[in-house]
C-alpha cells in the first residue's frame, strides 16, 4: 500500500469502528501554543493543576512520542435526540449537560482509539510506534483537530464541524508514521457572537478565550471547593456542566443524532428532580453513577450543585430538603445548604441559622454564615 492507500484505509477502519470525523495534521508546532502558555500565565486554568503539568509535552509532541510524525484526530458524535438545556423551563429540576446522560465517553473512545491503533501496527509495520489519548493526556486535542480538518474552533472554544455541529468528543493517535494530511477547516463563526452573548457568567470574556473560572462547566466539575457565592445565581440549574454556548451556536441546529445506545440518556438523567439529587447517599451515588463521567464530582460536588440550584429556584417547597442538606456529614454540602436556605427565606433564615451555628464545628461552614448573616 502505498501512503494514500493506507491513509485511506485508515480512515475508513475509523469509520468502520464508529467515529464520525477523521482528520490527519503533521506533527508541527501550531501558534495555539503560545496562547496556551498565555491562557495559563493569566490564571484562565483555575485550579486545574494537571494543565500545568509536562509543559514541554503540550509544547512539543516529541517529548510525547520522539519521531512523532502525525496526529490522527478522531471525533465521536454524542448528540442524542433529546430537548436543549435552553429549553428547560422547570427550575425545580437539575439539568446535566449533554456529554455526560450515558455512559463515560472515555472508555467509549479509548476502546475504538486502541483498535484502530493495533490495525495500523498489523498493516504497516512492526517499527510503528504510537500512542493514544482522550482529553486527559497533554495534547492539546482541538487545536490538533483544527489541523488536521476536523473543524474549526468557534468563538465559544468549541471544536465545529460544518457538518454535523460541535456535539463531538475528540481522541487521538499519535504516530511515528508520515500518512496524507488534512488542510484545517475556515473559521465559518463570521460576524456570530450568540455564544458569547448567551453565557451566564460571562465566561468568554472575548471571542476565542475562556476563563475557566467564570465557566459553570469548571465550576460544577472541576471545582473542589465552595463555588465563588458571586457566581451561584449564574449557575441557574446546572447541576453538572454546562451547554448553553452550544445550544445556542446556530451550527448544531442541524446537528446528527447518536445511534450509540452508550450515550442515551440513562432513565431520563438529563433533568433530574433537585430533590432526588439532593438526597442521594453515597451508596446510592456510587450505584447510580457507576461507568458514568458524573462519579468525578463524587457525591459531594454533585449535591453541592443541587443544593445551589435549589436555592436559585425560589421554591419554597425545597426548604425541607435543604435544612436536611444542612445536617449533612459534608461541610461543603452544609456552607452551600446555608446559601440556599437563604437565597429562598432571605432574612428568615436568620433564626435557623444562628441556631446551626451553636452546633457548628466547620469553619467554611460558620465563614458562611457570617457572611450571611451580616448582609441581612
Ligand atoms: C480543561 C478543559 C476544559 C475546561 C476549560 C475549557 C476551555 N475552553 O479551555 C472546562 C472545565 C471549562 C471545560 C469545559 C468543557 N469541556 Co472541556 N476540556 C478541557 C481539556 C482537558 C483541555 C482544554 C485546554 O487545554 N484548554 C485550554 C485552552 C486555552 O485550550 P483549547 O480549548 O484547546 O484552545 C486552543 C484553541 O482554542 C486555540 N485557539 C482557538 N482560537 C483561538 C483564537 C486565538 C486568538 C488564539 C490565540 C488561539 C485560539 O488555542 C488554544 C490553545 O491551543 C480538553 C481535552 C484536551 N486534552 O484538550 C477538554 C475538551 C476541550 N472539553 C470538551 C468538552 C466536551 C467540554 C464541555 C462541552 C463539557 C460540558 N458540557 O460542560 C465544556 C465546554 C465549555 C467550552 N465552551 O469550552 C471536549 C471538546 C469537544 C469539542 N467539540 O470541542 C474536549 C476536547 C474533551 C474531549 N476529548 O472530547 N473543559
Ligand atoms: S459552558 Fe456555559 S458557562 Fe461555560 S462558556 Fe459556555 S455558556 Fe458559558
Ligand atoms: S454561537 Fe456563533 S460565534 Fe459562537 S461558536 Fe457558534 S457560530 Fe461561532
Amino acid at each position: 500500500m502505498d501512503r494514500a492507500q493506507f491513509t485511506s484505509s485508515i480512515k475508513e477502519k475509523a469509520r468502520e469502528l464508529g467515529f464520525n470525523l477523521i482528520g490527519i495534521s503533521p506533527v508541527d508546532s501550531f501558534p495555539e501554543n503560545q496562547f496556551y502558555k498565555e491562557w495559563l500565565n493569566k490564571g484562565f486554568s483555575g485550579e486545574m493543576a494537571y494543565l500545568e503539568r509536562n509543559p514541554e509535552k503540550r509544547e512539543d509532541i516529541q517529548n510525547v512520542l520522539p519521531g512523532a510524525k502525525s496526529v490522527i484526530s478522531c471525533a465521536m458524535n454524542y448528540n442524542t435526540d433529546y430537548p436543549y438545556s435552553i429549553e428547560k423551563t422547570d427550575k425545580t429540576k437539575g439539568w446535566i449537560s449533554r456529554y455526560a446522560w450515558g455512559d463515560d465517553y472515555h472508555d467509549t473512545i479509548k476502546d475504538g482509539l486502541k483498535i484502530l491503533m493495533d490495525y495500523i501496527s498489523s498493516e504497516f509495520s512492526d517499527e510503528v510506534k504510537s500512542k493514544l489519548y482522550v482529553d486527559t493526556g497533554p495534547v492539546l486535542e482541538r487545536t490538533y483537530g483544527k489541523y488536521a480538518g476536523v473543524g474549526w474552533v468557534g468563538k465559544n472554544t468549541c471544536l465545529i464541524n460544518q457538518e454535523i455541529g460541535s456535539w463531538i468528543f475528540l481522541g487521538e493517535i499519535i504516530t511515528n508514521i508520515e500518512l496524507e494530511y488534512d488542510t484545517p477547516a475556515p473559521d465559518r463563526c463570521g460576524t456570530c457572537t450568540r455564544c458569547i452573548d448567551a453565557c451566564p457568567t460571562d465566561a468568554i470574556i472575548e471571542p476565542y478565550v475562556l476563563d475557566s473560572r467564570l465557566c459553570i462547566s469548571y465550576l460544577t466539575i472541576e471545582l473542589k471547593d465552595k463555588i465563588p457565592s458571586e457566581l451561584r445565581e449564574g449557575v441557574q440549574n446546572n447541576i453538572y456542566g454546562c451547554d448553553i454556548c452550544q445550544d445556542v451556536c446556530p451550527w448544531n441546529k442541524r446537528a446528527h443524532v447518536s445511534d450509540k445506545t452508550e450515550f442515551q440518556p440513562r432513565e431520563d438523567l438529563f433533568n433530574p428532580d433537585l430533590s432526588y439529587i439532593s438526597k442521594l447517599t453515597v451508596e446510592e451515588f456510587r450505584k447510580q453513577f457507576k461507568g458514568s463521567p458524573i462519579k468525578r464530582t463524587k457525591r459531594r460536588g454533585l449535591l453541592r450543585n443541587a443544593v445551589v440550584a435549589m436555592g436559585n429556584s425560589g421554591e419554597k417547597d425545597f426548604i425541607p430538603y435543604i435544612r436536611e442538606c444542612l445536617g449533612d456529614e459534608e461541610p461543603l454540602i452544609r456552607a452551600h445548604a446555608v446559601w440556599a436556605l437563604w437565597k429562598i427565606e432571605g432574612g428568615q433564615a436568620k433564626n435557623i441559622l444562628v441556631s446551626h451555628m451553636k452546633t457548628e464545628t466547620d469553619e467554611m461552614v460558620n465563614d458562611e454564615i457570617d457572611d450571611i448573616l451580616s448582609s441581612i
